[in-house]
């Protein structure tokens, strides 16, 4: 492609709106612009990188032996009436009416469709089992679109969903599909974790996302440094070593602490560490049950799993007034002595002794208090987030790292929620009727090109891996204007386009440090530099952008040198 007659703007200022780097940096390089909130134009250039990532989901989907179709983005509500979710979701499902008056939504997902599909072909266990999958813009209207690609409304997915007869064949359809994922995120050269998450609200068994590792992601996560345990922190669960409780040495005093209410202020003024204090937190169910839970001073309390414990859908922090009513005291200043909720608490206070508590009592707190001795707790369990250096709770002597990361795909066993609702059956080999196990797996192709460029950029523009580079060679004629410098550029153009290699011929008559800002900027891998120095030499210089790596090859064998490269970068 020639340069001066592409369809390429790119912008020196960074947009306002733009908060993250690869938002920033997709709407400089003239990748993407904004039609409305959460919804983009694929320009020229972001196409090529999107159509990269899709082409290698493609290969990998049907390498699994995963089958290619494609749903409509319109739905109608029958089907979701069927399953129970046009009730169940509100304004995010985008919602409206025909020229008939007929209901209908904007596809954010497609279990009904696909499970609709089924129900209406397939009979047989012989015709089983199947894994199916599209690539298609969805829509979901968030109530805070933001970061670009990385959470539009519209947005491109690759979702696919499996149908089995049984367990075995379900798990087998899952193992393939995680398989898969890994190969693709790999051929794009990413650095990226499975981790074992929380199938949430899609009511599934188990589930696994794939996040790219980068600092601005908005997920943590943890990984064992020495075992293959990964898992989002929501979900990371952590061992339970019985160390005994340790016997108490000191009394229980009441100390004055004036005004001093967070867990800091309180170590600070009484001069001891965070983790020498416990912290009571009075909260509230969704079945509005107010209970107390204690964590050591220094961890943070994780809802999900004292939902898990629980058994209820959601808690809250209680009110002041609650918090007043059950302590007898303003927020800052609960404790466990005395209290009259029940008291719940993370297995990690088992092991402490002569701590401090609040006393229940504004301006006050408790020292040398003992679990069992001055109050008694009903339930123990894990109950807390996980922190960097916890013990591994797979293998002996691992210890968790923390990450951030961006969820850029995401596989569930999704059982027969989907397949029972909607009535799917089919034959077994005795003639009886079975409601086929399903899975459903999910690639954020947008997203995954906005991970990309979150984790592969640097202060002057993106870093492309080779697999999602718009183009892969980059060949820059320095002063085109000048017959020998043309002359050699347009042969090199030539003979890396018939090597089979994307290249970006800079054709323009820009001036070269201009040239050298949008080549950073869009990050293309090789670059190629035509000039009259090197040429007095026979020779052209090549520069890596990552790395910044700059060598001088002879202009002869330079595209077969490069293009090799490029093979070398893709395999
Ligand atoms: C909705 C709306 C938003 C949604 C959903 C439904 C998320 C919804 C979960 C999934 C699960 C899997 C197939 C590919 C892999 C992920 N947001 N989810 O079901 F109506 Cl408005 O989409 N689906």
């Amino acid at each position: 492609m020639r340069y001066s007659q592409y369809f390429l703007i790119t912008t020196k200022e960074t947009p306002a709106e733009a908060e993250t780097v690869s938002h920033q940096l997709m709407l400089r390089a003239g990748m993407i612009r904004k039609v409305a909130t959460g919804i983009y134009n694929y320009l020229p250039l972001g196409l090529r990188s999107i159509r990269k990532m899709e082409q290698i989901v493609r290969e990998e989907m049907d390498r699994s032996g995963a089958i290619e179709l494609h749903m409509p983005m319109v739905v109608p509500g029958e089907l979701w009436r069927e399953s129970g979710r046009w009730e169940k979701y509100g304004k995010e499902l985008l919602r409206f009416k025909d020229r008939k008056d007929a209901e209908f939504c904007l596809g954010p997902t497609h279990e009904e469709v696909v499970t609709d599909i089924i129900r209406n072909l397939v009979r047989s266990y012989r015709q089983l089992p199947l894994n199916v999958y599209q690539i298609q813009t969805k829509f979901r209207d968030e109530i805070r679109p933001r970061f670009g690609l990385m959470r539009g409304r519209e947005f491109i997915m690759k979702d696919a969903y499996s149908f089995d007869m049984d367990d075995t064949g379900a798990n087998l359809a899952y193992q393939k599909m995680y398989d898969a994922y890994c190969r693709i995120f790999e051929r794009c050269g990413l650095k990226f974790r499975a981790v074992e998450a929380d199938s949430g609200a899609i009511g599934g068994s188990s589930s696994h996302e794939f996040m790219v590792l980068a600092e601005s992601g908005e997920d943590a996560i943890v990984s064992c440094d020495s075992c293959h345990y990964a898992a989002n922190v929501e979900k990371a669960e952590l061992l339970f070593r019985e160390v005994g409780t340790p016997q108490p040495s000191e009394e229980l005093r009441k100390v004055a602490t004036p005004d001093q209410r967070t867990i800091e202020e309180v170590a600070a003024f009484l001069n001891i560490p965070p983790a020498r204090l416990v912290k009571t937190l009075v909260v509230r169910t969704d079945a509005g049950e107010v209970l107390a839970v204690l964590l050591r001073g220094d961890r943070e309390l994780n809802e999900i799993k004292l939902c898990h414990v629980l058994n209820c859908n959601a808690v809250e922090m209680a009110p002041e007034e609650v918090v007043r009513e059950v302590t007898g005291a303003p927020p800052g200043f609960a404790g466990p002595v005395g209290l009259k909720v029940k008291i719940l608490a993370d297995n990690e206070v088992r092991g402490l002794a002569d701590f401090v508590t609040g006393a229940n009592e504004e301006g006050f707190h408790l020292m040398g208090v003992n679990n069992g001795r001055d109050f008694s707790v009903a339930q123990w369990g894990d109950l807390r987030i996980a922190s960097a250096g916890d013990p591994c709770p797979r293998c002996e002597g691992g210890h968790l790292e923390m990450w951030r990361g961006i969820e850029v795909g995401h596989v569930f066993k999704l059982g027969t929620k989907y397949s029972a609702a909607l009535k799917a059956t089919v034959l077994d080999e005795n003639g009886e009727s079975v409601t086929p196990i399903m899975g459903c797996y999910g690639i954020g192709i947008g997203r995954t090109v906005a991970a990309a460029i979150e984790q592969n950029h640097d202060e002057n523009g993106i870093v492309w891996p080779m697999a999602l580079a718009p183009f892969q060679v980059l060949v820059t004629a320095i002063n085109p204007n000048q017959e020998n410098i043309r002359t050699a550029a347009e042969q090199l153009y030539a003979d890396l386009q018939a090597a089979g290699i994307e290249v970006l011929y800079d054709d323009r008559d820009e001036r070269p440090g201009s040239k050298f800002k949008d080549a950073d900027l869009i990050g293309i891998p090789l670059r190629i530099t035509v000039g009259d120095r090197g040429l007095k030499n026979g020779e052209v210089e090549l520069l890596e952008r990552r790395g910044g790596v700059k060598t001088m090859l002879p202009v002869a064998g330079a595209a077969s040198r490069v293009a090799e490269m490029v093979r070398e970068a893709l395999r």
